[in-house]
């Protein structure tokens, strides 16, 4: 059985939570629970990185790691695992992952002969928990509830970003508009662009906290309160989603956005820059340290980002790349690249009509999109395999062209060309012959069915429409969708090779059901010289607003606007496609 990418991140992931339940220093888990991190967000099969011996170019994998991804590459095992799996048992690591619930609650539950999630609850129920030291009724009840959403969070895992984000936006609306707000915002992983989200983290600056506490538990999202502080709460949405709220006062609010906004990787980062200038630094306050660690002044907050990052000697670097990629060591030589922005972006060139599955004619699409400030797209319906799409024959196709032409006709200087969604077909055919397509202004494939075929099998459909010279852009490549459908397991080294000799596109879907390139594969595309084109895939007027996900996900990319096509004027753009061999 080979084992991919994501079962060796889950198996350091699971050694991570054994060794934090052992009381291993922190260093020990977080090498562990780093390697998984960047594991699980890699551009390439680890076969194919242990093939050429570069493992250790990997993210947070150093020899020790390496050599353990050899051994499990190579018999499916890993001793060092097993061994541990025979001492913490794996009901003990479940409950570890139970909110409020840490590794010493954990190994005090184990001691106690509680080595399951069932078991745990069934202590609680017949109160045998209130009696162990640091407990009580009340954290009994805690640990009911934890094991409550436990349960839902297992059923359900991550929420997407573009379910958790409007939720975010509305509740952090309703408390700004609240007397004596100074200052709000969504900080942790949505802040970054995560595509997935455990929780929601929300922080506003206040002098005055407590009426905005009583006013976040009884939003109309709520449906359950987990907690209710002076400073801090925690609810529940109806849509299962947790939302923490802090209250700060201004003169922290750098020290704590920071801080809150995360990542875990990028903090510790910061913390160790920290403690080399001799400071410590939490979500409090940086505070000045002797050799030994006690403090030997008086703390240092930032009511800005900006201080918080120049206190370290570096440039301020935009939340969707704190994730310990590097940005810290380009923050401190001052190059930190200018992200790409929703104002670059002048063209949509994926979008549907009525004429296959859209729900808006040629017209109404490109009004919408004239509205939305783009200046020019391109409309590209499925293609006639695509049946159920209600794909267009070849008749059809021709048929739409003179629709097509006259919208662009009339809404000029706003341009709109005629293209289409290709299918790549199951066989690795392309589904219109040659002629038809040389005579569109823009061609996409697109792979949509097939997408569980052996490795060589759909790269080598993947690679015959990158090659083919009418072709102009990939759509979402990987052909994921997020909680639902696993990536085609193609050789993305081939892929990317491929695009960039023939000097076609790929695709960022800004879809937040695909987020498809995703940001570490979109990042090694660009950095091979491949052009990216951010796209809506648009199939109505609200599909249109998905663009900032297509944007948060270039920018996890470290990308620029010249990494972006969308981001050509209409002559650069018209330009390439005539160079192209079409229009
Ligand atoms: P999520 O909620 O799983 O999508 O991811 P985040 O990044 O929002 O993580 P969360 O909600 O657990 O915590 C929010 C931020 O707070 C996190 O990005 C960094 C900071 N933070 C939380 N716990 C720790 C910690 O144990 N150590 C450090 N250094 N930072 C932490
Ligand atoms: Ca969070
Ligand atoms: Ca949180
Ligand atoms: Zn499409």
């Amino acid at each position: 059985m080979a084992l991919t990418n994501r079962d060796i991140a889950d198996k350091f992931e699971t050694i991570a939570d054994m060794l934090q339940i052992k009381g291993e220093i922190i260093h020990r888990v977080m090498a562990y629970r780093n390697a998984a991190g960047a594991i699980r967000e890699l551009a390439r099969d680890l076969r194919a990185l242990a093939a050429e011996g570069e493992l250790e170019s990997v993210p947070f994998v150093g020899k020790i790691i390496a050599e353990k991804i050899t051994e499990m590459l190579e018999t499916g095992k890993l001793e060092f695992y097993d061994r541990l799996a025979e001492e913490v048992p794996p009901g003990v690591v479940e409950i570890l992952r139970i909110n409020g619930v840490g590794p010493k609650k954990a190994k005090q539950f184990w001691d106690a002969g509680i080595t399951s999630v069932a078991a745990l609850e069934t202590a609680a129920r017949e109160g045998k928990l209130r009696d162990m030291p640091g407990m009580g009724a009340k954290s009994e009840t805690k640990i009911l509830e934890g094991i409550e959403s436990h349960k839902r969070r297992a059923a359900n895992t991550r929420l997407r970003l573009g379910d958790a984000l409007p939720t975010a936006e509305s509740m952090l609306r309703h408390l700004m508009g609240l007397p004596g707000v100074l200052k709000g915002e969504i900080a942790g992983s949505i802040r970054r662009g995560k595509p997935t989200i455990g929780d929601v983290d929300l922080l506003v600056a206040s002098h005055d906290p407590q009426p905005i506490m009583d006013a976040f538990v009884t939003l109309p999202e709520v449906a359950r309160v987990l907690g209710h502080g002076d400073t801090k709460s925690s609810i529940e949405t109806h849509s299962g989603l947790q939302v923490d709220l802090r209250v700060l006062i201004p003169e922290r609010w750098g020290t704590a956005l920071q801080y809150f906004s995360g990542s875990q990787a990028h903090n510790i980062h910061t913390r160790e820059l920290a403690l080399s200038k001799g400071y410590t630094l939490n979500e409090h306050a940086f505070t000045p340290v002797d050799k030994d660690g006690t403090p030997n002044g008086d703390p240092v907050t930032f009511d800005t980002e900006e201080a918080v990052y120049d206190f370290l000697g570096l440039q301020w670097i935009p939340p969707e790349i704190r994730e310990d990629w590097g940005e810290i060591e380009a923050a401190a030589a001052k190059r930190i690249p200018t992200l790409i922005t929703l104002d670059d972006i002048r063209s949509d060139l994926h979008m549907h009509t009525t004429w296959s599955d859209g729900k808006l004619s040629v017209r109404e699409m490109a009004e919408q999109a004239r509205a939305r400030g783009r200046e020019f797209i391109v409309i590209t319906d499925h293609s006639q395999s695509a049946t159920i799409a209600g794909g267009l024959t070849v008749e059809r196709l021709l048929a739409q062209r003179e629709e097509v032409r006259r919208a662009d006709a009339e809404m000029r200087p706003f341009r709109v060309f005629q293209g289409v969604e290709m299918e790549i077909k199951a066989d690795g055919g392309l589904d219109y012959p040659d002629e038809v397509i040389a005579e569109l202004d823009f061609v996409i494939a697109s792979l949509h069915v097939g997408l569980r075929q052996p490795r060589e099998q759909v790269t080598a459909r993947l690679l015959n429409a990158i090659r083919n010279p009418h072709v102009d852009l990939i759509g979402h490549p990987r052909g994921q969708l997020i909680n639902e459908r696993d990536p085609a397991d193609l050789d993305m080294d081939a892929v990317l090779d491929a695009a960039r000799q023939s000097g076609i596109a790929l695709e960022i879907n800004a879809n937040p059901h695909r987020l498809d390139l995703e940001a570490a594969l979109a990042r090694r595309a660009a950095e091979l010289g491949v052009k990216i084109a951010i796209d809506t895939d648009a199939h109505s007027a609200a599909d249109m607003d998905n663009l900032r996900y297509g944007i948060l996900t270039a920018r996890r990319a470290w990308l620029t606007a010249a990494h972006v096509i969308n981001t050509w004027s209409l002559a650069q753009f018209e330009e390439w496609i005539t160079g192209r061999g079409k229009s």
